[in-house]
């Protein structure tokens, strides 16, 4: 739950561990009490001050830089006080346990930015962009991040409800006062209206599609019999030794996770325990995570050694997955591997969908299944104007066109303007979900509690 409470909080805001600087962060209405016992300097707002961080009895714990943000001009809208001392774990937790003596409690995790979001200095949308461009993990998830954290994500949502607002204005007046007659089926201006606003929503949507990539990535399972290659190939992509790699048939059987970034784009490669029956314990376990990590995975990679496979396509090959999940929508790939001793062709699969000739051994026909992919889920490779965005914001508008869509068809075929009223007006709920300004206490709770201590 939010709790909007007056306490004094306190955390440390640099990363864990050792580092040249650390800065503990209290954020509060009145900091007083805390530069007067802290400090034996007077601290000018916003100028760096060198001093000392005193302890009870007045015996320095460290010395550094004291940063004072008087409210209302600071990250929380409260008053700010950042301690910048030396980075030392030691150091960092005696001056947070100085604060808590001092009155101050320690900060629950997104505390500082759940009080800059009730506030009012940022959104929910910026927020969580905060969130987003500290845990970045390839330069353009970063831009993408920066730029909605400046708010250009929620400046374009907060001008969709704008639009929606204007048409919800006709529309309930058009219901309230039936005298007037307006009628709602010959105003074409009024279908252009929803017609323009589906269309910006749609295209809102891509943009959004393409930040949540960046920022979420895909989840690609290495699956296939034991030694088709697929540690090798999980080697590969990683460009270090991560999974031992032998001849012996049943090497791997732990699950083996590497994050890689391709044209920008974090891919979660998954390596897995070659399927086979076994009467080996532990590798009837590997066998059984492996098919664990092929339910969940957004893309399955399956790899056959080209040498003693003369059919190419995934049916015939890996009867076993269509046994088992008959009706699966999930995205499947045959990577056919070894081409480097079977001689294999990419012309030759040419006509076949999603198989691809590799030799994981020598890198060889890795850029054509990229290639694919990036064209599969729609990444363009280039960031211009693209926003990071969550999973959530892209289920709020893919709702919110839902709604529009479908309450433009009720007016448009049964003539019902109180339903398509009651469309729009959720579907501005939806919207306005995103930026935090319709939000359940419980939905805020949750995503500032995903944030870490300190931010
Ligand atoms: N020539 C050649 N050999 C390969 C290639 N890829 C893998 N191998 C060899 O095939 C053998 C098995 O490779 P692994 O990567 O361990 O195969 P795996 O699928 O992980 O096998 P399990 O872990 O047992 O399921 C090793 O000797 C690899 O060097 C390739 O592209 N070309
Ligand atoms: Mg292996």
């Amino acid at each position: 739950m939010l709790q909007n409470d007056k306490d004094t909080i306190v955390a440390i805001a640099t990363g864990s561990g050792r580092g040249g600087v650390g800065v503990v962060r209290l954020s509060g209405e009145n900091l007083d009490v805390y530069i007067k016992h802290l400090t034996n300097v007077a601290v000018t707002p916003r100028r760096a001050i060198f001093s000392q961080f005193l302890d009870d009895s007045g015996v320095a714990i460290d010395e550094g830089l004291l940063l004072y943000f008087p409210s209302p001009n600071s990250f929380t809208g409260e008053s700010v006080l950042e301690l910048q001392g030396h980075g030392g774990p030691i150091i960092l937790d005696t001056l947070v346990k100085r604060c808590i003596s001092l009155g101050a409690r320690l900060a629950r995790p997104g505390e500082f930015s759940e009080r800059a979001f009730i506030n009012n200095k940022m959104d929910l949308a910026q927020a969580e962009a905060v969130a987003d461009l500290i845990d970045a993990s390839s330069v353009e998830a970063a831009r993408s991040a920066v730029r909605s954290m400046q708010g250009e994500f929620s400046t374009l949502v907060n001008k969709l409800v704008e639009d929606m607002i204007q048409i919800r204005i006709y529309v309930e007046a058009a219901i309230d006062f039936p005298e007037e007659e307006i009628d709602f089926l010959s105003n074409d201006s009024l279908f252009n209206d929803l017609d323009t606003l589906a269309k910006k929503m749609m295209s809102l949507l891509a943009k959004a599609s393409q930040g949540a990539l960046l920022k979420e990535g895909l989840t690609l399972v290495l699956a296939g019999k034991p030694n088709a290659g697929k540690s090798s190939l999980l080697n590969a992509l990683a460009g270090y030794d991560a999974a031992i790699v032998t001849p012996v048939a049943g090497t791997t059987r732990d699950v083996l996770r590497e994050k890689i970034t391709i044209r920008g784009l974090p891919l979660n490669i998954i390596d897995t325990a070659g399927l086979r029956d076994t009467a080996d314990e532990i590798e009837a376990e590997g066998v059984r995570r492996a098919w664990g990590e092929i339910e969940t995975a957004d893309y399955v990679l399956f790899l056959a050694d080209s040498t003693d496979n003369i059919q190419c396509d995934l049916k015939s090959i890996w009867p076993d997955f269509f046994k088992r999940y008959p009706d699966s929508n999930q995205k499947l790939v045959l990577l056919l591997n070894k081409i480097d001793l079977s001689g294999l062709t990419q012309a030759e699969l040419d006509s076949k969908e999603n198989t691809f000739a590799i030799s994981a051994k020598k890198q060889i026909g890795l850029d054509a299944f990229f290639e694919y992919l990036c064209q599969d889920v729609g990444y363009l490779n280039q960031t211009e104007g693209v926003f990071s965005a969550r999973r959530r914001h892209l289920t709020a508008l893919e709702r919110g066109l839902d709604l529009v869509v479908i309450g433009t068809q009720q007016l448009r075929l049964a003539g019902a303007g109180e339903l398509l009223a009651e469309d729009l007006r959720q579907a501005q709920k939806e919207l306005s979900e995103i930026t935090g300004q319709f939000s359940s206490d419980d939905l805020l709770g949750r995503i500032f509690s995903s944030f870490c201590i300190g931010k």
